[in-house]
């Protein structure tokens, strides 16, 4: 009897449980970021998300990096939480949300530095049921080149011992670490123009002595 009972939970349970995937497989967001951007200017950010099933509902939640703050959006979000430096955009329509786009306007602070990192989710409502799900395309947006320092590999200003060992390890096409993205030779042009100490167009053992001098003030 017990036995039954709960086997007769377990199967509820893995209903719910795989019912939740196939429901709405379609209902998608994507984010377009900007390559870049410069400290002390705006960045735009657009996020376009389709829901075929028509939700009744639908909320937008995106967190910010620290300090970064939105000074329009189109639609206006609803809601901003200091803590966690996130935005959120709630919308309902009896008749059902075909698709659904946000145009935003951030104002980057003068000190940021290297890769940063937009991510986000969405809540879509289909009668009582909500289904959270990432927001996909773009996340990091990476520090633009001409504002950073030759040397800086890892792009949190300054030249120090860990570019060297990021110059070391290109000089020798191993993968490298910046900002939470890991790189593979050949790598980028942005960290190929920073680690290429003396222009040269190559990356190697000369531009990770340079890089040396320059962490110890020597030039
Ligand atoms: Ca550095
Ligand atoms: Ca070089």
């Amino acid at each position: 009897m017990h036995s039954i009972k709960i086997q007769s939970i377990f199967l509820l349970l893995s209903i719910l449980f795989f019912s939740s995937f196939p429901l709405f497989p379609a209902n998608i967001a994507t984010r377009i970021l900007p390559s870049t951007y410069t400290p002390g200017k705006s960045i735009n950010v657009q996020i376009d998300i389709e829901t075929p099933d028509m939700p009744t509902g639908i909320i937008v939640t995106e967190t910010l990096p620290a300090g970064w703050v939105i000074t329009s959006a189109n639609p206006n979000y609803m809601k901003f939480t200091y803590n966690t430096n996130s935005y959120r955009w709630v919308n309902f329509s009896v008749s059902g949300i075909e698709e659904y786009k946000i145009n935003y306007t951030v104002s980057v602070p003068v000190d940021s530095t290297g890769a940063q990192e937009i991510s986000g989710e969405f809540a879509i409502l289909i009668e009582d049921v909500k289904v959270t799900t990432t927001i996909g395309g773009d996340t990091f947006i990476q520090l633009h080149c001409e504002t950073l320092e030759k040397g800086d590999i890892n792009q949190k200003g300054g030249v120090d011992i860990a570019d060297v060992i990021l110059c070391l390890r290109m000089a020798t096409k191993l993968d490298i670490t910046v900002g939470g993205i890991t790189y593979l030779a050949p790598y980028n042009s942005t960290l190929n123009d920073l680690a290429d100490m003396n222009n040269d167009g190559d990356v190697d053992i000369a531009d990770a002595i340079l890089i040396l001098r320059k962490s110890l003030g020597l030039n």
